[in-house]
């Protein structure tokens, strides 16, 4: 018999997406560009399923059912473009080449476009939850043409992770790169949600005294509370850890400087363009590059920049009512960054013509993915229905719990200012939160500078039309005709 999917690209994620496959009953044929990595795949794990081996592109191709589905997985950027080429001349009209790596969105629209040329069809798809979730059913993001996604959907949903009502975490997100979009999103408030939890790790342990093994026990205590997510759940997981070598805490044996892969940094460089203010996402992208790009500077600061702390005393060692103000800072923070995400994404929707649904986004990412939490489930209950907020705090539910979590978030941050500890996204997310809130934003006066030295213009509150003061002349106001009132 034939295949009813290929996957080319055999490395972890490809080989844990096959597998996934298999198990699940389709029969799937394999290929790498290396043979030995097909070969190595077949012998530890060919009792999963179904798989058929092959070694070219052309065996891949001819052992496949038609209308052919493709899975490619190989490494991001040039690769995807190798592999698709080779595959144009194979292929038949209405073939899918899927692409489920961290693709970036606009190389996935032009990936689209030159397929649609060729009478094929290209699918991005967002992948998240990394090899385990590829093995075990990952959220799955996808793009592309919605006939794409008639063939491919059924299978899809399948391999998927589950919601605890059942409900796959797959569906079609809208055509060409919407679904690489809404994954690259995804990553960006994950780097939220690793910094949030680590300004609280620092806080609870420089302002608290809390040690590693015993945040470890907050940490699970938080997760049984509205915070519940993988990540901090994990985080319990490594403040537990010990190291072998030195009894210490492993935390503290590992150097604090911060990888990053480039989903954050792309997720800050697209809302950079659409002009969508993700000041938490972007703050924890740069969290992390303050961390690790001028090591020397960091050294010397340490040294020789003055503190001028107003206060060096925290509070009483665990002070319960300390560590529950941070969880609630921390839990605020994390509203802010979701609002941005899904703010953004409104954006994109309006910039690249996609119908981008809210509630079901989120509600494919409460299980599956790296940012897996209780809050998912809330948050697609705000985006149901004809009633979606025009900013995720405006949704009633959330009103009522920043009712609690508000000053808790103040005092953290002040406390944390005063005593020198770095807190880039809970105070930016406090500001972003009080921009919100104000009445009157200093954006008047910005404005009236940019016509001083640009001309640039300004409204008035009172009157519709376009105004400019004469700054230079008798300093009167004109109107955009050049007529003075
Ligand atoms: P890698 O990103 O490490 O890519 C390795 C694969 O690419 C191998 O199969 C390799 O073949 C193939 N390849 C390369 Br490199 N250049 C090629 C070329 N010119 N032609 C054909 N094949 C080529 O694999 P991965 O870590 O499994 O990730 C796959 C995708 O999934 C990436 O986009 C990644 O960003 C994404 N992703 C990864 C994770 C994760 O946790 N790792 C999570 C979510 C998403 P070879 O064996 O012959 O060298």
């Amino acid at each position: 018999g034939k295949a009813q999917i290929g996957v080319t690209g055999l490395a972890v994620m490809g080989a844990n997406l096959a597998r996934n496959l298999a198990r699940n009953g389709y029969t799937v044929a394999l290929h790498n560009r290396t043979i030995a990595k097909t070969d190595e795949l077949l012998d530890k794990h060919g009792g999963d399923g179904d798989f058929i081996r092959t070694e070219t592109l052309q065996d891949l191709v001819d052992s496949l059912e038609r209308p052919r589905r493709i899975l490619v997985m190989v490494k991001a950027g040039a690769p995807v473009d190798a592999v698709i080429e080779n595959l144009i001349p194979l292929l038949d009209t209405d073939d899918i080449i899927i692409d489920g790596g961290n693709s970036y969105f606009k190389d996935t629209i032009r990936r689209e476009k030159e397929c649609a040329e060729h009478g094929l069809h290209f699918v991005g798809v967002g992948v998240s939850g990394g090899e385990e979730g590829a093995l075990n059913g990952p959220s799955i993001m996808p793009g592309g043409s919605k006939q794409s996604y008639k063939s491919l959907g059924p299978m899809l949903e399948k391999i998927s992770a589950k919601a605890d009502d059942g409900a796959p975490c797959c569906a079609w997100i809208d055509t060409d790169g919407a679904g690489h979009f809404v994954k690259m999103v995804h990553n960006g408030i994950e780097y939220a949600d690793m910094q949030v939890i680590g300004e609280a790790f620092d806080l609870l342990r420089s302002v608290a005294g809390i040690e590693p093994q015993d945040q470890a026990e907050v940490f699970r205590t938080w997760n049984t509370t509205d915070l519940n997510s993988y990540l901090i759940e994990i985080t319990s997981e490594v403040l537990s850890q010990t190291d072998g070598k030195t009894g210490k805490p492993l935390v503290d044996v590992i150097v604090d400087q911060a990888g990053q892969k480039g989903t954050g940094r792309w997720t800050v460089q697209s809302a950079l363009d659409l002009g969508s203010p993700v000041s938490a996402i972007a703050e924890s992208v740069f969290a992390r590059a303050l961390s690790s790009s001028n090591p020397e500077a960091r050294e010397e600061a340490q040294q020789n920049l003055p503190a001028g702390l107003i206060s060096t005393t925290g509070v009483a060692q665990g002070d319960p009512e300390f560590v529950e103000d941070v969880r609630r800072a921390l839990y605020a923070s994390k509203l802010v960054s979701y609002a941005q995400g899904l703010d953004m994404l409104s954006a994109a929707g309006e910039e690249f013509g996609w119908s981008l649904d809210l509630d079901v986004i989120a509600s494919l990412w409460r299980n599956g993915c790296i940012i897996r939490a209780e809050l998912l489930g809330e948050i697609m209950e705000a985006y149901k229905g004809d009633n979606a907020p025009v900013n995720m705090l405006l949704a009633p539910g959330f009103q009522s719990i920043l009712q609690d979590l508000v000053p808790s978030w103040r005092r953290v941050v002040s406390k944390a200012t005063a005593l020198g500890v770095p807190v880039p996204v809970f105070s930016s997310a406090l500001s972003y939160y009080d921009g919100l809130r104000r009445d009157r934003l200093p954006a008047a006066l910005i404005q009236g500078q940019r016509d001083f030295f640009g001309a640039h213009t300004y409204q008035r509150v009172d009157e519709d039309g376009t105004f400019h003061t004469l700054w230079s002349e008798d300093r009167s106001e004109v109107n955009s005709a050049g007529e003075k009132a």
